[in-house]
């Protein structure tokens, strides 16, 4: 069993719901389970430089327990994000219903073609860091050797997040 961590995102269509729809589907997963969620943020749309502002995103993050392995996870979060309407981008970033990022695979590093773990943004992003401190606030990031908590009080990004009182799971 691997404890692994995944960031949730939307920013079109029933946000909401997409997220609920996303929980349910990572926990119908075989030898997968969700346990644990963490509150459910308003955030403001990092976009690229240059590029059009973006409505808010909601964002949040889960815990998992599985047996998968990192590849046959990162197919299932591409196949849920699909199931949620998402279609392939012309420009990266774009607007969308449903993102799930891979952030944390137990303590282990990944670096392949198709996946970095931990995702090499999170220390820069309060969207990300607030929602997993939720969740994992002691847990040490590695690479990096501090706790998520230690890296959210450090983090520049001074972007909005508001908790809201939506829950997303059980
Ligand atoms: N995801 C992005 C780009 N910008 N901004 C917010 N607030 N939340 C996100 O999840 C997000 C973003 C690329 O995946
Ligand atoms: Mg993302
Ligand atoms: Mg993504």
């Amino acid at each position: 069993m691997t404890e692994a961590f995944v960031a949730l995102g939307a920013n079109l269509g029933d946000r909401l719901a997409a997220l609920r729809g996303a929980v349910a589907a990572l926990d119908a997963l075989p030898e997968t389970a969700v346990v644990a969620s963490s509150a459910v943020y308003e955030t403001a749309a990092l976009v690229r430089p240059g590029a059009a502002p973006q409505p808010d995103h909601l964002n949040a993050v889960v815990g998992l327990q599985t047996r998968l392995d990192p590849p046959a996870l990162l197919r299932a979060l591409r196949a849920i994000e699909r199931a949620a309407g998402r279609e392939p981008a012309a420009e990266r970033w774009a607007p969308r219903p449903l993102d799930l990022d891979l952030l944390l695979w137990g303590d282990d590093e990944i670096a392949g073609p198709d996946l970095t773990v931990p995702h090499p943004a999170l220390d820069a992003r309060r969207f990300v860091l607030v929602p997993l401190a939720d969740v994992a606030a002691d847990r040490v990031v590695p690479g990096l050797g501090r706790s998520v908590a230690d890296l959210l009080d450090d983090c520049p990004d001074t972007s909005r997040v508001e908790r809201t009182s939506a829950r997303l799971w059980p």
